[in-house]
């Protein structure tokens, strides 16, 4: 049995949009960080880091019998992957690009682009602009400085992106957890980075086309709309 103890936001729809790719089944047990639950002993006994997402499955036990939890995205979608036998490929060198990307993803696009969101959002005259955690927990009065060192960043790493899609259609050449990982975090910043840069569309064509041909995806779909802004989980 999968057990994924989680929030609506950007890192747990990785875990969700590849638990219904892999078309497995799991329970969603609600750790509502608006409340600041991730800070409970009962979490915490799962997540030292007091982060969401955490996937516990009953089958992973030590040699004591005692379930491993598996926090941080990556090692989730790693295990998944492995578990599953999808979305991570068997090939050493296909192997090795897709958790290229999956790192740069977890170390790179996800902060910056997390930052961003959190002081630009400083700007926002309408809060219902926002979605509920960004509303609860924005900057409240506009850095430029901080905005800025996170709008180039997070530009640079797009470019970074869509240099590598350019001949591709998938980032690690082939559909994987490297995409999974990438997807909600694009499709969150998008539209802040957008107002900064109406052109983000063309300049960015190929991430683009990406994001376009993901969200036509089934199982990718239901992920996000499982744990979407707002919703009750
Ligand atoms: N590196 C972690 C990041 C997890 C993370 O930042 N989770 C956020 C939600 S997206 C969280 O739990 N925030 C609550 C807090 O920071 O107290 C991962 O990839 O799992």
């Amino acid at each position: 049995m999968l057990k994924l103890f989680t929030w609506p936001t950007q890192n747990a729809r990785k875990i969700s949009i590849m638990l219904e790719e892999c078309n497995l089944d799991y329970e969603i047990h609600a750790i509502n960080i608006e409340k600041d639950e991730q800070h409970q002993a009962s979490f915490k006994a799962l997540n030292p880091n007091c982060k969401i997402p955490v996937l516990l499955d009953t089958d992973l036990t030590d040699d004591s019998g005692n379930v491993e939890a598996i926090f941080e995205t990556g090692a989730i979608l790693i295990y998944l992957a492995e578990k599953s036998g999808q979305f991570l490929s068997h090939d050493p060198a296909l192997r090795i690009r897709t958790l290229k990307w999956l790192f740069w993803q977890t170390s790179g696009l996800g902060p910056n682009l997390g930052n961003f969101s959190h002081y630009a959002s400083a700007l926002a005259k309408d809060e219902k602009q926002l979605n509920n955690f960004l509303a609860k927990t924005r900057a409240k009065d506009p850095n430029m400085q901080a905005i800025e060192r996170f709008r180039k960043e997070s530009m640079r790493l797009l470019a970074v992106l869509n240099n590598g899609l350019k001949d591709n259609d998938y980032i690690a050449g082939e559909l994987s957890i490297a995409d999974f990982a990438c997807y909600p975090w694009i499709e969150s910043a998008w539209q802040g980075l957008k107002m900064f840069d109406p052109e983000l569309p063309v300049k960015f064509k190929s991430i683009h086309n990406w994001k376009t041909r993901l969200a036509q995806r089934p199982g990718l779909k239901l992920g996000m709309e499982k744990l979407a802004w707002g919703v009750e989980i």
